[in-house]
């Protein structure tokens, strides 16, 4: 095997990741940190300007709660979010980021994001919350704002560098480990706080599109669950970890449907024209309160479109022309409504091509035109993102403002965002709880957070010391796949096929199956219960002691065994949180057959875990839902505001 050799990054706040939580931590931290004379670092595994969730852009802002029109109010959002989780979520950490994101949106149009606005200069809603953007280099105008305030602030930006393993001492996070995927280097970062926000996790589960479609996916497959096992790994307290996200999309390339519902107002029907959102509508009575509320929960509106999928009245079909045609017949005269049509047709392309360019490519090879015939639609495969509609991630404090005698105890310790690992952080996709962020609240996420971990910097100003035998010791491990596959490739005539190690597709290939036969994928209609789960759990077991024998044979491939391990992880916490929570609380996301109600007595509870990495223990904790009562204290306010 090649030498190696190693790069030590001693800095004052490290971010890890380079999305949307991450820029906005580096914006937001470059300010503060100039102020106290302190060192910022990002490091991202790829290139930040067309990494993470929206490299390829977006056509709308899904969080914008419009606090100055007065149309809107905090509290108004809070209840959208506890509503649409089934009544799991912190409403401290969902209102401190509310209050923050409508600045972060300013920030962006001042940036150069084009967002669509009306006749009189309004902004342009998709719904409520959302705004529509022309979204194409979304990401490429928050990264250059994010490397702007970096150079200004003397801090740095190391790209193409895969985070691995957080350093911990003493019970404190000291920083970061992780190997460079383009030289022969290992990076250790030493840092005295430190921000964890690579997003969540996808291809945990076996995707519906296989084979020459596998890439296929509408959350990136580049985001593979590193920041869970950062803060798994590392100890900290999880929370949610059972609330997985499954949206419905355009059928095999994953187009979103949000635009589609709100601003086109289209409905979707099964294979007889039946809208199931109405024909189901006395399952409702078992979900209450929450199967009552409008909107409908998203897992709900799943739900009602499986229960067709369940009865055969397959294929479901969003009806894009019907939508189209009364939106035009709107207009004052024919000439007008022409007009009209081949805007919205365009409107109807450029969703896509903003956003998940597949869909467009599909749309294009099976001939559709929107404005002429419906497309299909179906639940995706399960997904890990704390910031859309899911839950899952890191339980961190929340801010002390928004406390009450209720909740102090349990939902504050100290610094807002900080995970229950001193000197760790978590934003965006990597803190859970706090659903409905999207990439906006994620970017006021990540500012938040980052304001917090530079006080934390400077009431904690000693230089972290990771013991060189944990850098020794993890470095061994990091490397050991390129070892073992250099040492055994000789063995057999084909790479593939290898007595003595596993190469990460197949080790993937293994745990997509585990999840999805045993943990409610797919291909069980996403249904589990308590004997699936255990028999997944003593085959995953198996998969843990094959970790052992991971073979890479170079560094692309040793990334992916590392993408894998940490897959692995997020697919553990999650079993053993579906089987803790003893209900079905989300119907359309996962249904417990042997748990097959929901159970407001006794499970309108946080479920949590903790990981111990010496031991391999998993501890499950169950905590106290709280809601805020008070009247909440506004802020909106400019960066370092
Ligand atoms: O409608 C490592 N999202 C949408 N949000 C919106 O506001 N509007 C939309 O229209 C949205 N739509 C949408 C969305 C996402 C996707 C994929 C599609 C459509 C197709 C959601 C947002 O994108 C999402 O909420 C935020 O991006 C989350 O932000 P964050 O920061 O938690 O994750 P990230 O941006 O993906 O960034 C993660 C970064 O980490 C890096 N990384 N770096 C080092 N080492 C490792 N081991 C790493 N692992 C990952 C990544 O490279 C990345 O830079 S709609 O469909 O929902
Ligand atoms: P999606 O395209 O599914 O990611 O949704 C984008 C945004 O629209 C998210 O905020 C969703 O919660 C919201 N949304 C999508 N479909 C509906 C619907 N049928 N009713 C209300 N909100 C929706």
């Amino acid at each position: 095997m090649a030498d190696f050799e190693t790069v030590t990054v001693e800095t004052d706040l490290l971010i890890c990741g380079g999305g949307m939580a991450a820029c906005g931590a580096a914006v937001e931290g470059s300010y503060w940190a100039k102020k106290h004379g302190l060192k910022v670092t990002v490091v991202d595994k790829a290139a930040i300007d067309r990494s993470g969730a929206v490299a390829m852009g977006l056509s709308a802002i899904n969080q914008y709660v419009d606090l100055n029109s007065g149309n809107n109010t905090l509290r108004d959002y809070l209840d959208y979010v506890r509503n649409d989780l089934m009544g799991i979520t912190r409403e401290d950490l969902v209102a401190s980021i509310a209050r923050h994101v409508d600045s972060t949106v300013h920030l962006f149009e001042k940036w150069g994001l084009p967002i669509w606005t009306d006749a009189d200069g309004k902004y342009v809603h998709e719904g409520r919350w959302q705004l529509m953007i022309n979204g194409e280099s979304y990401k490429v105008i928050v990264a250059e704002a994010a490397k702007n305030a970096l150079a200004e602030a003397d801090g740095e930006l190391i790209e193409r560098v895969f985070i691995t393993h957080p350093l911990i001492d003493d019970g404190k996070c000291v920083g970061a480990i992780g190997f460079s995927i383009r030289e022969n280097k290992v990076y250790v970062f030493k840092a005295k706080a430190t921000i964890v926000a690579m997003g969540g996790a996808v291809h945990v589960f076996k995707p519906r599109s296989t084979g020459e479609g596998f890439g296929r996916s509408w959350y990136p497959p580049f985001n593979s669950g590193a920041s869970a096992f950062f803060t798994i790994y590392g100890g900290a307290e999880m929370t949610c970890q059972e609330v997985r996200f499954i949206p419905v999309r355009f059928k095999d390339a994953y187009g979103p449907v949000g635009a589609w519902f709100l601003l086109f107002k289209a409905i979707a029907t099964n294979a007889q024209g039946g809208n199931y959102m109405q024909e189901n509508v006395g399952e409702l009575d078992k979900w209450e309160p929450y199967g009552k509320v409008k909107p409908r929960p998203a897992n709900i509106r799943n739900w009602l479109m499986m229960l067709d999928v369940m009865d055969g009245k397959s294929p479901i079909y969003m009806q894009t022309a019907d939508a189209i045609k009364a939106i035009a017949d709107k207009a004052p005269d024919e000439k007008a409504a022409k007009k009209k049509l081949r805007e919205l047709e365009s409107e109807a392309w450029e969703d896509f091509l903003d956003m998940t360019i597949s869909q467009a490519i599909l749309w294009a090879a099976t001939n559709v035109e929107p404005d002429k015939k419906p497309s299909e639609i179906m639940a995706c495969d399960p997904y890990f993102i704390g910031s859309h509609s899911g839950a899952s991630g890191a339980w961190v404090s929340g801010p002390e403002d928004l406390q009450n005698d209720e909740t102090r105890d349990e939902y504050f310790w100290g610094y807002p965002h900080m995970t229950t690992i001193p000197g760790m952080f978590a934003a965006g996709d990597a803190s859970g709880a706090s659903s409905h962020k999207f990439s906006s609240g994620s970017h006021a996420e990540g500012r938040v957070a980052a304001k917090a971990a530079i006080s934390y910097i400077v009431d904690h100003p000693a230089a972290p010391n990771g013991s060189q035998a944990q850098i020794d010791a993890l470095t061994e491990e990091i490397l050991r796949p390129l070892g073992t596959f250099e040492q055994h490739k000789g063995a057999t005539t084909d790479p593939d096929i290898n007595p003595n190690y596993i190469r990460p597709t197949q080790f993937m290939y293994r745990l997509q199956k585990i999840m999805d036969e045993y943990a409610g994928g797919v291909s069980s209609q996403f249904k589990t219960s308590d004997k699936l789960l255990e028999k997944g759990m003593e085959l995953l077991g198996y998969l843990k002691e094959d970790a052992e024998q991971l073979g890479a044979e170079n560094l692309h491939e040793l990334m992916r065994c590392w993408e894998n391990v940490h897959r692995m992880y997020q697919a553990d916490a999650h079993m053993r949180s579906i089987l803790f929570r003893e209900e079905t609380r989300w119907p359309g996301y996962y249904f417990r057959s042997d748990k097959p109600s929901i159970d407001n007595e006794n499970w309108l509870a946080f479920c949590n875990c903790t990981y111990d990495k010496d031991t391999g223990e998993w501890t499950m904790i169950k905590r106290p839902v709280k809601y805020i009562v008070a009247e909440i204290p506004e802020h909106e306010g400019e960066v370092g505001g």
